[in-house]
């Protein structure tokens, strides 16, 4: 068994109905959610010239492996609309990003573990320390706690009161 964290985002038309309905497809696709974090109201990180986002992390495990672990993601977010190939840091209905996957390192064209920015994102690091605030980061070797410690990353993170 493998077992992931992901972060979800979503900052175009009803952002709250976008992450009810990506959890609801992953849970009916090939794994099992174990933990959520609640969703975060998160002030836009690179591009600020977008509306704010929501973001939450989920703890999932599944017997796939990473490669189709990623298309079941990624078909997701194309399933709910999302436009392919756009700027990275553009609005986006759904944002479905591995952050880890058990203790997986790989670095390829269309897939880097643990995910590349993962340590400098508030929006990352507060709903994941939520659930997860123990856990030893892949290459990172630090805990999320510390992670969460150490980030200089001023941007505005709430959580949500339903
Ligand atoms: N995702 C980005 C870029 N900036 N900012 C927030 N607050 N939340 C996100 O999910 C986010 C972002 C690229 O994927
Ligand atoms: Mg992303
Ligand atoms: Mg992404």
């Amino acid at each position: 068994m493998n077992k992931a964290y992901l972060s979800i985002g979503s900052n175009l038309n009803d952002r709250y109905i976008n992450i009810k309905k990506c959890i609801s497809m992953l849970e009916r696709s090939r794994l099992h959610i174990l933990k959520q974090s609640s969703i975060y109201e998160t002030e836009p990180v690179g591009n600020t010239d977008q509306k704010f986002f929501y973001n939450i992390v989920i703890y999932v495990q599944t017997s796939l492996k990473i490669l189709d672990f990623f298309k079941i993601t990624q078909d997701i977010e194309l399933k709910m609309g999302r436009k392919q190939s756009q700027p990275r840091n553009s609005s986006r209905i759904i944002d479905i990003d591995i952050l880890t996957f058990t203790d997986k390192i790989m670095n390829s064209d269309s897939l880097i573990l643990p995910h590349p920015r993962l340590h400098t994102r508030k929006f990352v690091l507060i709903p994941w320390s939520e659930i997860g605030n123990k856990f030893i980061v892949p290459s990172h070797n630090k805990s999320v706690d510390t992670l969460l410690k150490n980030v200089k990353d001023f941007s505005k993170v709430c959580k949500l009161n339903i």
